[in-house]
C-alpha cells in the first residue's frame, strides 16, 4: 500500500513518463491490481489471468476449499489479492494443525487400546504417520491383533491402519 502511494504523489509531482518508466519493472504483472508485489502462487493460479482467484483455479490446491470460503470476504465467490494472501495464511494454519494432529491420534489410539478388555494387557505399540496407524509389537492371538486394528480403525482423523503386530505362539 505504501508503495503505490509514494510512486502516486510521485507521478504528479514529476512528469508522468518518468513515474512510468520508474515504476514499469516494478509491476511487470499489470493483472494483479490489488497487490503491491506480485505474489507467485496468486499469478500460478490465476490461469485466466483475471486478477482474482476462481473456485474452478483454486481445485489445484489440495484441500483449499475452506481456505477459500473463510478468506472471501465479499463472498463473490472468487478471491482478489489481498484475499488470496488471507487464504494462503489459513491454509497454512490447517496444514499444520493436520500435522499435530498425528500425535493427537497416536494418543487417541492408545487410550482406545487401553480401554479395551481383550487388548489392554497387551504391549501394542502405536506410531501415526500423516493419519495412518502402524501397530506393532506382540499378541497372544489373531483374534487380539485384529480387535487392535478394528479399535485404532474406529478413531476419528485415522486414514488406515497398518499391522506389524507379531502373534506368539
Ligand atoms: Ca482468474
Ligand atoms: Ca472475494
Amino acid at each position: 500500500m505504501k508503495t503505490r502511494c509514494i510512486f502516486k504523489s510521485a507521478g504528479v509531482a514529476m512528469a508522468t513518463a518518468v513515474a512510468v518508466a520508474i515504476s514499469a519493472p516494478l509491476y511487470a504483472a499489470p493483472d494483479t491490481p490489488a497487490t503491491d508485489q506480485p505474489n507467485p502462487a496468486f499469478q500460478k493460479l490465476d490461469t485466466d489471468r483475471d486478477g482474482y482467484i476462481s473456485r474452478d483455479e483454486a481445485t489445484k490446491l489440495r484441500n483449499f476449499g475452506q481456505a477459500f470460503s473463510e478468506a472471501d470476504d465479499n463472498r463473490d465467490g472468487k478471491l482478489d489479492g489481498d484475499e488470496f494472501v488471507k487464504a494462503q495464511a489459513i491454509y497454512d494454519r490447517m496444514r499444520a494443525k493436520a500435522y499435530i494432529s498425528d500425535s493427537v491420534i497416536t494418543a487417541r489410539v492408545k487410550a482406545a487400546l487401553v480401554k479395551d478388555k481383550e487388548v489392554s494387557a497387551l504391549a501394542v505399540n502405536v506410531k501415526t504417520d500423516k493419519g495412518i496407524v502402524l501397530l506393532s509389537g506382540f499378541v497372544e492371538t489373531e483374534q487380539q491383533a485384529r480387535r487392535a486394528q478394528e479399535i485404532a480403525a474406529s478413531i476419528t482423523g485415522v486414514k488406515s491402519v497398518k499391522s506389524n503386530m507379531v502373534v506368539k505362539s
